[in-house]
């Protein structure tokens, strides 16, 4: 009896492994309002900022740039009256439907080591890699900031 009571829960529990969900299909990702911020030619890195938005649940993994040594994925947050910026490994999550902005004050696209400096009126070549979704790859505009007082480069 109590064999055949472990006999069934191993059989349930197969079962359970075998109903991981079907991978889903890539969507459609618009991206919008896409800017970089100019940057004094000195400047060591600098910021870009857009919006996205997939119809199914994807993930922005990483970004690749001509304009640049390279491209992280940063989030910043406040501590302590200072600003910090950390590299997020595991990129952006893009749930189905939803716009995901990646704006001044919180997540950014960082170029490390603009080739050229990043004067407004002038253009950013960036690559979208999503995990699932086909690469996209843009001309974003660099204008100045929007707002004063909003020191990230
Ligand atoms: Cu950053």
């Amino acid at each position: 009896m109590r064999q055949a009571f472990l006999f069934t829960a191993m059989v349930l529990a197969l079962a359970g492994c075998n109903k991981a969900p079907a991978p889903t299909p890539a969507g459609e990702i618009t991206v919008g309002d896409a800017w970089c911020r100019a940057a004094p030619a000195t400047a060591p890195a600098g910021g870009c900022y857009l919006t996205l938005t997939s119809t199914a649940d994807d993930r922005l993994v990483s970004v690749s740039t001509t304009a640049a040594d390279h491209a992280e994925i940063h989030s910043m947050d406040m501590t302590d009256g200072v600003m910090r910026m950390r590299q997020l490994a595991d990129g952006v999550a893009l749930p189905a439907g939803e716009a995901v902005a990646l704006a001044p004050g919180g997540r950014h696209l960082m170029l490390i080591s603009p080739k050229a400096p990043l004067a407004a009126g002038s253009s950013v070549s960036l690559t979208l890699n999503f995990a699932k979704g086909a690469a996209q790859t843009l001309d974003v505009p660099v204008r100045e900031a929007p707002m004063a007082g909003d020191h990230h480069g």
